[in-house]
């Protein structure tokens, strides 16, 4: 998250009013590979400094595309209270729901939806078209759906229509949060000095991953962490 630059200025201008001297945010770039050491791409990276901080919703939805029979991206981290919307790109019906995460289903959705989605170019349906099609219901047209999460954790993604259709969506209850990229690297900015503890967590776990403890200053911070497990490969 390097998208407040004003939250960090305001850091910074607070530290000049106090005579402090150093800005009172620093940033933390996190290396993350899997049990074989190979990096690890899509590990959520919740940053929780010792004085807990609320996060802020995202000001605006954030947008879950089903695109090409998949999410897109496959995982999504948002702030609590944010809104999601899903929006269906592809030109054939969706119907996407929350489902359990982890390999086993063991871990339940902090939040449960289900969501009609209409195909996204609808071709204009004749009147005769449109008889047949009476039964199930007038088709609104729609594409696209908004969900508002309230609470932290994960949620999973699938379709109705489409078994093989997976996504992910993680809920944080701390602002301090990302997403390892393909090669496995997360940077998190303007975290508040002092210590704070690093969780990660992975949609395909089954156990917790052992937090990191860091202690952040105004000098760039950087972190490896190890997956106590090696993910299946993802199609792509
Ligand atoms: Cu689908």
């Amino acid at each position: 998250m390097s998208r407040h630059p004003l939250k960090r200025l305001s850091s910074v201008a607070l530290a000049g009013l106090f005579c402090l001297g150093a800005a009172h945010a620093g940033s933390l770039t996190v290396s993350v590979t899997d049990k074989d050491g190979k990096p690890a791409q899509d590990v959520v990276v919740l940053v929780e400094p010792a004085t807990k901080i609320a996060p802020k919703a995202s000001a605006t939805p954030v947008v879950v595309s089903q695109e090409n029979l998949r999410f897109s991206p496959f995982l999504t981290v948002v702030p609590v209270g944010s809104t999601l919307r899903f929006v269906n790109r592809d030109s054939y019906d969706h119907h996407v729901r929350s489902t359990p995460s982890g390999p086993l289903g063991s871990m339940p959705s902090v939040k449960n939806f289900e969501l009609r989605l209409d195909a996204a170019n609808e071709a204009p349906a004749s009147t005769d078209e449109y008889k047949t099609a009476a039964p199930k219901g007038k088709k609104s047209g729609t594409s696209f759906s908004e969900v508002k999460v309230d609470q932290a954790g994960p949620i999973g993604l699938g379709c109705h229509l489409h078994s093989s259709m997976r996504g992910q969506v993680y809920v944080s209850g701390t602002p301090f949060f990302a997403k390892t990229d393909a090669n496995g690297v997360a940077t998190i900015d303007g975290i508040p000095d002092g210590a704070a503890e690093v969780g990660l967590w992975h949609p395909d776990q089954l156990q917790e991953q052992t937090p990191l403890r860091v202690q952040v200053n105004a000098s760039p911070l950087k972190a490896v962490g190890q997956l106590n497990f090696t993910p299946k490969r993802r199609r792509s």
